[in-house]
Parts: structure tokens; sequence; C-alpha cells
């Protein structure tokens, strides 16, 4: 367990359109870049219906689905991918539980959020997910690799 932490890995992050509403893009990005993840893609995005069922396909037989897919696609979203040292499991710690009352504070949707359809944050729950939701927001020439320049020692 303490070996896989250790792994780089990628993780694809989203605002939902209700934080996008409601105003916290910059304050959701801030938490992952003070952290002191490595920002490799980041776009504002409207997401047509069928990336939602792609994405969420693994959800595709629950009764909440047909709402999840309005709700995402609602507005736009803003679509990130972050890497780092077990960055996967991290980002699920900082967004907290799925129902943001049972999130702790602290947690973005502990601070920031109520309800279980509106929990303003998406994160990779596998570094294969991560890998997999990457490749299908973003196109190739939309994600830079590079070494952070004043810490370095965070890679
Ligand atoms: P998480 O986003 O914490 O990984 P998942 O992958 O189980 O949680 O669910 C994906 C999304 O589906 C959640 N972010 C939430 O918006 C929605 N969702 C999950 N469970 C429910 C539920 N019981 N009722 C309504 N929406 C739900």
């Amino acid at each position: 367990l303490v070996a896989a932490m250790e792994e780089v890995e990628e993780t694809y992050i989203m605002v939902k359109p209700d934080g996008v509403q409601r105003g916290l893009v910059g304050e959701i990005i801030s938490r992952f870049e003070k952290k002191g993840f490595l920002l490799k893609g980041l776009k504002l995005f409207q997401c047509p219906k069928e990336l939602a069922e792609e994405h969420y396909k693994d959800l595709k037989g629950k009764p909440f689905f047909p709402k999840l897919i309005d709700y995402v696609t609602s507005g736009p979203v803003v679509c990130m991918a972050w890497e780092g040292v077990g960055v996967v499991a991290s980002a699920r710690k900082l967004i907290g539980a799925t129902n943001p009352l049972q999130a702790e504070p602290g947690t973005i949707r502990g601070d920031l959020a109520v309800q279980m359809g509106r929990n303003v944050v998406h994160g990779s729950d596998s570094p294969e997910n991560g890998k997999r939701e990457i490749a299908l927001w973003f196109k190739e020439g939309e994600l830079c690799s590079w070494v952070p320049i004043q810490a370095p020692w965070l890679r």
C-alpha cells in the first residue's frame, strides 16, 4: 500500500455546473494548487450528453442516472488534469464524501455543498479511471507536461 502511494498518478478533477454557477472555480482550483499537485490541463467546457453518459457509464443502471446526466450537462464545467504522487486518493480526501452532509469540514464538499445531487466537484476513483477520464475529456494537445521551477522538490 505504501508503495502504491508513492506512484506518480494522474486524476481527472471537474468543477460541476453548480460549482461554476456559484463562483467556486478559483476556490476549488486553489485547494489542489496549494496542496502541491501539478496542473496538466484546464478548460471551461459545455459537456455533450454522450460524453456525460460515457463518463458515468458505471452508474447507468442507477435510478438517479438521468438526473445526473441532466445536472452535469446543465451548464459549463471546468475540466482539470492533475498529476502527483498518490494524487488520486489524496484528491478524493480533499473533495470529501459523495454526500456533502457526511463530508468532513475542511473538505471541498464539507465546506461548500449540501446536496448529493449538487456536490460541486468530481474526482477519479482509481489511477486507471484517472487515465481513462483524462483521455475522455481532453484532446492530446490540451495537456502540458512541465516541471515547476520554483518547487521541483514537490515532484
Ligand atoms: P463520487 O462523485 O463521490 O465519486 P459516485 O462516483 O458514486 O461518487 O457518484 C457519481 C455522482 O453521482 C456523484 N458525484 C453524485 O453527483 C451522483 N450520485 C451518486 N449517488 C447518488 C445518489 N444516491 N443520489 C443522487 N445522486 C447521486
